[in-house]
C-alpha cells in the first residue's frame, strides 16, 4: 500500500457578510407583519403568534456571528428571504464548479501540483445544483484534468468520507493523485423564514490535494495515519428535496424541502458518537488522545465542540487545541473541519499529530488522524 499524504489545502468564502443582526431584523420584521396581518385569526386562537429570534440568542446557543453568502441580494428582503440567484445559460460556468474551482486552485497551488499530476477529482458535499453531469467533470475539464471526476453527497460528513475515497485510491494504486473540492452552497437551501434554522449556515468551498509521500514537495504535509467513516439512520436532520416532486405532485417549495432538523436531538445524540468514535480511531492508530496536538473538529455548535473535547481530553479546549471558526463562517456543511485545518494548520512541527472529524446529517462521522511530516 502507498503512504498516503495531504499536501495542499484551498478555502475560498464570497465576499459577502450577513451579520446576525442583519438576519434577525429582517426575519423579525418578516414575523411583525405575518403576526399583523393574522391578527384577528390569533386574537381568536385559530393560529399561533409567529415568535421573534435573537442574535444574542444565536451567539450564545451557536457561537455564530456571521456568515458569508454567496449572493446575499435576495436573502434580506421580506418579500422574497431566499437568495436572488441569476440562472446561468448551460453554455456558462454552473455556480457550483466556479466555486469548487475558488477553493481547488490554491489546493494545488499549495500542493505544487499541476492538472497532469491529477488522476481523480471528487467533488463532495451536502448539495449539487443539479444530477448530472457531475460538477466534478466540469471542474475536471476546466482544469485539464485527464482521468475521471465524480460528485458524492454525505450532508456534514462529504468531505471527511471524500477524503477517505481518496485516500483509499492512493493507497491501492488506482490515482497518484486527488483533488477532493467541497463547494458547498448551502444558502438556497436554508428556510429563512424558520426561525430554529434561519442563523445555522454559510457558503463556502475548501478543495485538498491527496498524493503518495513520494510525489510530495510541499511546504507543509502530512502523512494520513488512517481514516474512519460512520453511518446511523436517523430523521433528525433532513431535507426531502429531490427529483420525485415532479412525479408525486408534492409542493417542491414547501418547507419540508429545505433544511430542517431537531437540534436538540442532534445535538444530544451526536456528541457522545462522535467522542466515542474520536476515541476508537485514535487508539486505532496506535495513539493516545494526549498524543493529539490539534483537533480539528465540524463546525455546528461552539457548545457542541466544547463538550466532545472535554469529553475526550478532560480539560476545557482552547482556541489552540481545538480551533472554532463558525464564528465568522457559520455551520458550512461539510466544509467545517476543513476551514479549521486550512486556517490552523502551518505552525503544526513534524511529528505533531493532528484530527480532522465532522458529524452530521445521516446520522454521519468522518476522521483522519494525520502526522506531520
Ligand atoms: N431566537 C430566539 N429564540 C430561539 C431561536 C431564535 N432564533 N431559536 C430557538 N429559540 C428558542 C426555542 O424556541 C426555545 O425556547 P423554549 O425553551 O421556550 O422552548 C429555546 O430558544 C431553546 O431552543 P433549542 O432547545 O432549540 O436551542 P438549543 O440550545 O438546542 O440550540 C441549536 C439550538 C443551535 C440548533 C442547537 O440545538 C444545535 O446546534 N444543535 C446541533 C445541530 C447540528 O449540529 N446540526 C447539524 C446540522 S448540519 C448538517 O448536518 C448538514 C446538513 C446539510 C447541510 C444543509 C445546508 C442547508
Amino acid at each position: 500500500m502507498n503512504e498516503v499524504v495531504i499536501s495542499g489545502v484551498g478555502l475560498w468564502h464570497p465576499a459577502d457578510v450577513i451579520t446576525n443582526e442583519e438576519l434577525v431584523g429582517a426575519y423579525n420584521a418578516w414575523a411583525a407583519r405575518e403576526n399583523h396581518r393574522n391578527a384577528d385569526a390569533i386574537a381568536a386562537g385559530e393560529t399561533t403568534e409567529i415568535p421573534l429570534s435573537s442574535a444574542e440568542f444565536i451567539e450564545k446557543a451557536s457561537g455564530i456571528r456571521q456568515r458569508y453568502a454567496y449572493v446575499k441580494d435576495g436573502i434580506l428582503d421580506i418579500d422574497r428571504m431566499r437568495p436572488r440567484l441569476p440562472e446561468r445559460g448551460e453554455d456558462a460556468l454552473s455556480h457550483q464548479a466556479e466555486i469548487a474551482l475558488n477553493a481547488a486552485v490554491p489546493a494545488l497551488a499549495a500542493a505544487g501540483k499541476s492538472a497532469a499530476d491529477i488522476d481523480l477529482v471528487i467533488v463532495s458535499c451536502a448539495y449539487t445544483q443539479r444530477a448530472y453531469p457531475a460538477i466534478a467533470i466540469e471542474v475536471q475539464a476546466k482544469l485539464g484534468i485527464d482521468g475521471a471526476g465524480f460528485d458524492m453527497l454525505v450532508a456534514c460528513s462529504a468531505a471527511t468520507f471524500a477524503l477517505q475515497r481518496a485516500h483509499d485510491a492512493i493507497a491501492a494504486g488506482s490515482a497518484r493523485a486527488v483533488l477532493v473540492i467541497n463547494p458547498e452552497l448551502t444558502s438556497p437551501q436554508v428556510n429563512y423564514r424558520d426561525r430554529d434554522g434561519h442563523f445555522i449556515f454559510g457558503d463556502v468551498a475548501t478543495a485538498m490535494v491527496l498524493e503518495r509521500a513520494e510525489t510530495c514537495t510541499a511546504l507543509h504535509s502530512y502523512t494520513v495515519l488512517g481514516t474512519r467513516a460512520r453511518t446511523v439512520y436517523s430523521n433528525n436532520i433532513r431535507s426531502n428535496f429531490g427529483y420525485l416532486s415532479y412525479a408525486d405532485d408534492s409542493n417542491p417549495y414547501a418547507a419540508d424541502k429545505l433544511f430542517h432538523q431537531n437540534g436538540r436531538r442532534v445535538f444530544k445524540e451526536v456528541c457522545p458518537m462522535a467522542a466515542d468514535h474520536l476515541l476508537a480511531q485514535i487508539q486505532s492508530v496506535g495513539l493516545a488522545v494526549a498524543d493529539i496536538r490539534r483537533w480539528w473538529l465540524h463546525q455546528a455548535n461552539i457548545n457542541m465542540n466544547q463538550l466532545i473535547v472535554r469529553r475526550l481530553l478532560g480539560t476545557e479546549p482552547s482556541q489552540d487545541v481545538s480551533p472554532i471558526v463558525l464564528d465568522e463562517y457559520a455551520n458550512t456543511a461539510s466544509a467545517g473541519s476543513l476551514i479549521a485545518f486550512a486556517l490552523h494548520h502551518e505552525d503544526l512541527k513534524a511529528g505533531d499529530h493532528g484530527v480532522i472529524c465532522s458529524f452530521g446529517a445521516g446520522y454521519s462521522i468522518g476522521s483522519l488522524v494525520l502526522r506531520k511530516r
